[in-house]
């Protein structure tokens, strides 16, 4: 754990509580004599009811699950630090985005939709991405995704939405999926969910790490500056590592090998140090320039695209702490996109509107009642002050006999702030209309930011599009849903509704396909930062490995912040050929190819036939996943064999600095999508 210290920090650790080395108690602080027996009418007898230790206990115990959140069940959390670049006074007058040099903790927990608590972590799904601020000014929440749009435009479509993408509930089939019936059929008959849809078909909805996705406010909120001059604006998070995701036969592959590889992933990653971060962006448009863009800034189906209104970038978020208890801190944190504080503000969103009521609501049951924001993950760092009173759990002893506005009795306190003091006020838009149960025209298009992310996709991604579409569609039984989606989809683009038609044997459709032909290559991650750091190597070496060489390469590959693994047949220590020695962290029982974002094959003069079998399959499986592949000695013999060498991302044959170089090279571009597989 992390020696960093934050007024968070500080006001957790009056909570932390160290059981070890104590004597046992009961919750009333009574010392316990007995532990294992409960108290018997002789040794052989029934259990008497007066046992108040057995009765606490069990109590206890049978009360200790709360429910799962309705959406976002799995997730894993971290603490952390935001500080900013620049003063944005100019724009907004929130205080945690003026000083550089002021670090507000935060608290993030990333999460997927679909799934259980218990779920998988790599399934195909959007990513949850919310981040508290524990700001001077009270706690500002930014609860968004990894994609930058939603699939729905107006928040009483949501139990709808999540109602469909859920386990079917006759059978509660498939568990953490969207590839079944109900969800493609909600699809096909909520055409809005287009642009998002091709989100999550992309490989952006299977991410290789937390540390390596983005992050997105998604709705259009509002900065207000002191003058109570208003911008709009959107919120991203940039991670420093680049945007990188898995391969879908991989992703499903780990789902069994390792079900908690993203938490595993971002709890490693800060216990070593190699702490995530994040840069936080904004993308602004005037208000005068409100109605000036082809399509509506209120609607959440829509990004503005980053090569016509650029992202400002304006702070860094690091994650440096892990929790210290998973139940107590991430699965009792309450976010809300309604905590806000002075300088930011809604919109008219209509699925933002619907979402500043579910998630107080949802809290309600979840925590148990209204007391949630007393809980030490969800105190505020400055003290809070009300006539709120009472409820479940509730820990504040308000003192006084005052607990209403206006008073005499305590002058009128506690008081009303002035904006000067800090008192929140909503921005004044004007607003008319007729009450009416409608959408607007501007929202009626949903197709064209489908077709300009379409656009905007390399080859490889393309097919990996066209891949996941023939993937889900191929689950599904129904004929006629399969028909409409790909109907649906010849208004993005022909070449994609002709390639999955073909793979779930629905005639291609002969016409379609959007116009438009723009692109907007930051959505393609082919351009995203590219980086070598914390990339897991598996390293496959046997006794006899070349002690030198190994030792040189795996020395300049650790400069650069890989992380290799020695994998071999059994665990314990590898003898090199001088006599030195590497430990084994791994066999290939208890690890698998899929766990790794590149190979290096070392071999070993003690290798035999099985072994040989073994790293073959590894390498095998390492090179149809595109994965950087790096040999030297034995181990470029079994390349030759599988006839790898001289594939791209496969690296042999140089004198180890040059080596490692390469390899180095090799494993910071992520994947080698131009291979022959
Ligand atoms: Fe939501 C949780 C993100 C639309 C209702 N949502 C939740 C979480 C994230 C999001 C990251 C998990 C927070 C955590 O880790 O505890 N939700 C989004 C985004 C949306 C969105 C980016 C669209 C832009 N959500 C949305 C709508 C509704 C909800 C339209 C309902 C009207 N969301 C909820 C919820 C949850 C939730 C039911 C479940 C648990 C919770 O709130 O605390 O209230």
């Amino acid at each position: 754990m992390s020696l960093v210290k934050n007024r968070k920090d500080e006001q957790l650790e009056q909570y932390r509580v160290k059981d070890e080395g104590e004597k046992l108690t009961t919750n009333q602080g009574l010392k316990v004599a007995e532990d294992e027996f409960s108290l018997k009418a002789g040794e052989r007898g029934p259990t008497l009811l007066e046992d108040f230790h057995f009765r606490e206990k069990m109590t206890h115990f049978d009360h200790e699950r709360i429910p799962e959140r309705i959406v976002h069940a799995r997730g894993f959390a971290a603490h952390g630090e935001f500080e900013v670049y620049e003063s944005m006074k100019e724009y907004t007058r929130a205080g945690f985005l003026q000083d550089p040099g002021v670090k507000t903790p935060v608290f993030v927990r990333f999460s997927t939709v679909a799934g259980s608590r218990g779920s998988a972590e790599t399934v195909r799904d959007a990513r949850g991405f919310a981040t508290k601020f524990y700001t001077e000014e009270g706690n500002y929440d930014l609860v968004g995704n990894n994609i930058p749009v939603f699939f729905i435009q107006d928040a009483i479509k949501f139990p709808d939405l999540i109602h469909a993408v859920k386990p079917e509930p006759h059978n509660e089939i498939p568990q953490a999926a969207s590839a079944h019936d109900t969800f493609w059929d909600f699809v096909a008959n909520n055409q809005e969910s287009a642009h998002m849809v091709m989100w999550t078909m992309s490989d952006r909805a299977i991410p290789r790490s937390f540390r390596m996705m983005e992050g997105f406010g998604v709705h259009t909120f509002r900065f207000v500056n002191e003058e109570g001059k208003a911008r709009f604006v959107k919120f991203h998070w940039k991670p420093v590592l680049g945007t990188h995701s898995l391969v879908w036969d991989e992703a499903q592959k780990i789902s069994g090998k390792d079900p908690d590889f993203h938490r595993r992933d971002l709890f490693d990653s800060i216990e070593n140090g190699d702490y995530p971060e994040y840069e936080l962006g904004v993308q602004m448009i005037d208000e005068e320039d409100e109605f000036t863009f082809d399509f509506d800034l209120l609607d959440p189906t829509k990004l503005w695209p980053e090569e016509d209104i650029p992202v400002k970038i304006v702070g860094k978020m690091t994650l440096n702490r892990n929790v210290d208890n998973v139940f107590a801190e991430t699965e009792q944190v309450a976010f809300h996109p309604g905590h806000v504080v002075p300088g930011i503000d809604f919109t008219n969103d209509p699925l933002l509107q619907g979402r500043l009521f579910s998630y107080t609501d949802t809290q309600l049951i979840r925590l148990g009642g209204p007391n949630f924001h007393e809980l030490p993950i969800n105190r505020p760092v400055c003290p809070f002050f009300n006539n709120q009173r009472d409820g479940y759990g509730r820990h504040t002893i308000n003192k006084g006999q005052v607990a209403y506005h206006k008073n005499s009795l305590a002058a009128n306190t506690p008081a009303p702030a002035r904006p000067e003091e800090g008192g929140y006020t909503h921005y004044q838009e004007r607003v008319e209309g007729y009450k009416v149960r409608a959408r607007s025209d501007s929202f009626r298009d949903h197709f064209s930011q489908a077709a300009l992310f379409w656009n905007s996709m390399s080859e490889a991604e393309k097919q990996h599009l066209i891949d996941a579409f023939s993937f889900e569609l191929g689950k599904v039984e129904s004929e006629s849903v399969q028909k409409q989606v790909v109907d649906m989809f010849s208004n993005v683009s022909l070449e994609l509704a002709q390639g999955f038609a073909e793979a779930i044997g629905v005639e291609p459709p002969q016409a379609g396909g959007a116009s438009l032909e723009k692109s907007s290559p930051a959505l393609s991650q082919e351009n995203t930062k590219k980086s070598p750091a914390t990339r897991k190597v598996g390293v496959i070496a046997d006794d006899g490995f070349n002690s030198e060489e190994v030792g040189e390469i795996l020395t300049a590959l650790q400069k650069e912040g890989i992380q290799p693994e020695i994998i071999s047949s059994k665990l314990g220590k590898l003898k090199g050929t001088d006599g030195s020695e590497l430990k084994v962290k791994h066999t290939f029982l208890t690890c698998d190819s899929v766990l790794f974002d590149a190979v290096y094959a070392v071999g070993g003069k003690g290798a035999g036939k099985r072994f040989y079998k073994d790293a073959s399959a590894f390498l095998q499986e390492a090179f149809t996943h595109f994965k950087p592949i790096g040999a030297t000695h034995e181990g470029e013999r079994w390349l030759e064999a599988q006839e790898m060498t001289g594939e791209p991302g496969v690296i042999t044959g140089h004198a180890p600095d040059e080596f490692a170089a390469a390899f180095t090279e090799a494993i910071a571009a992520h994947r080698h999508w131009n291979r022959a597989v």
